[in-house]
């Protein structure tokens, strides 16, 4: 039996609020559960985009004119309600970013390139999505660093032991996904934490599958960075943040430069402004971060610990059902998930499953998820890939569930 806080909102309510999931695809009706590559996004998000662009388009912090002086307070408004959403001590700690890949590449740029020297160590995990491999990479690469990956289990998992075991008086970074976009892990990013700082190493989250879905609390973790993603969360594509403590901020050299990320400019030195406009180099997509505030909106509306409790049940009602399905395999059994389901069928190619099911109108990812080194750590080229979202509902796992029975039939 359900639980009151389960069904404490209305998800035919929800859904009619996304006019994307109201058409018919291939002659069916729309089962979107590809939420982990990008949600869908609710009228309010849209009709806000168009509102700003019919009222009061203007470049933001520059003009002292009306519209130039609303579309900063919007634009301000929404640093205020991401400071709120992810409990950032100060609005002052939230950049803006092109989203989750440019959050982590800005660190790795500037904190990593000033902090890191030969001999150095970066720490991830090897669940982590290119965005969180390759920007450590490059800087370890530069500097003499070198990267080291805690081993992912069977389960799709990490162990604290093997943690503890590479970190050192060598590790200045831990970089690690909260949650995981290829299996749905969620990491125990506290003691992680925790034990980092004891070694005296700083601490990067990439939140991008975390924020949506979990209540997430900057202070609370004690992370000095986290990166997100707003087109997962509801809102448009294209911006992101990132959050870092403010001494860390202060520290560190600008990312680009450019208009906006400066004091004073004269031709033999230039002094740059406080964050986090030091980080926001350029006209930003005005349009879409104020927009973004709807999308926060949105999620508050519902609550995070309601909507986390709405997903978990549909994941374990996906987990239990995918089980009938002959042939299948759950890549990624963790004890603690998000709305992740990824599988395989045996003796089918994901990219043959994922047509098969688009052409019954269901949404999923197929390949490797932008997560190369996790898939060869499962000797798979790559899963479908089945991903959550509040609008979701038990019927539409039906809907997958009955398609994958029929497609797995005719494996011979
Ligand atoms: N994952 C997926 O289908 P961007 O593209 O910058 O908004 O987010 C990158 C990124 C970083 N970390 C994690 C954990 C992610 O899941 C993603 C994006 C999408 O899984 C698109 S590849």
């Amino acid at each position: 039996m359900e639980t009151a806080t389960k069904q404490s909102f209305d998800v035919a309510a929800i859904r009619e609020q996304f006019p994307v999931l109201k058409q018919e695809v291939n002659g069916y009706p729309l089962t979107y559960i590809d939420n982990a590559a990008t949600s869908q996004k609710p009228l309010r998000v849209i009709e806000a985009v168009n509102h700003y662009y019919t009222f009061y388009n203007s470049n933001i912090h520059r003009g002292v004119h009306t519209l130039a002086e609303k579309a900063t307070n919007a634009f301000e408004a929404t640093r205020k309600s991401i400071q709120q959403f992810i409990n950032a001590r100060e609005s002052e700690e939230v950049i803006f970013t092109k989203g989750t890949s440019e959050s982590i590449n800005l660190v790795a740029a500037t904190y990593g390139r000033q902090n890191l020297s030969a001999g150095d160590e970066v720490i991830i995990t090897g669940l982590e999505h290119h965005s969180n491999i390759v920007p450590w990479q490059m800087v370890c690469e530069e500097k003499g660093a070198n990267l080291k990956v805690i081993p992912v289990s069977d389960k799709g998992e990490i162990s604290i032991d093997d943690f503890k075991n590479l970190l050192s008086d060598k590790t200045r970074i831990v970089s690690v996904a909260y949650a995981s976009n290829a299996l749905g892990t969620v990491n125990p990013v506290k003691e992680i934490i925790k034990l980092a700082h004891q070694a005296e190493a700083v601490v990067l989250l990439d939140a991008a599958q975390a924020v949506p879905h979990l209540e997430v609390d900057v202070q609370a973790l004690d992370c000095d960075f986290m990166a997100g993603s707003f087109h997962k969360m509801y809102g448009p594509t294209g911006v992101g943040f990132l959050y870092g403590k403010r001494h860390i901020l202060e520290e560190m050299p600008p990312y680009q430069g450019g208009g906006e990320m400066i004091k004073e400019v004269t031709f033999e030195k230039t002094t740059y402004n406080d964050i986090p406009f030091k980080f926001e180099a350029g006209t930003p997509n005005i349009a879409d971060i104020v927009a973004t505030k709807e999308a926060i909106g949105f999620i508050n509306e519902l609550g995070r610990a309601a909507i986390g409790n709405y997903e978990n049940d549909l994941l374990a009602y996906g987990t239990q059902k995918l089980q009938e399905v002959d042939k299948l395999r759950l890549i990624g059994t963790a004890d603690h998930k998000v709305g992740v389901l990824s599988f395989v069928l045996e003796g089918m190619h994901p990219f043959d499953v994922g047509m098969m099911l688009d052409a019954r109108g269901i949404a999923v990812r197929t390949g490797h998820h932008c997560t190369m080194p996790l898939m060869e750590r499962f000797g798979l080229e790559g899963t479908v890939r089945a991903s959550l979202a509040v609008y979701n509902t038990k019927e539409e796992l039906d809907v997958l569930i009955e398609a994958l029975k029929k497609i797995a039939g005719r494996i011979k």
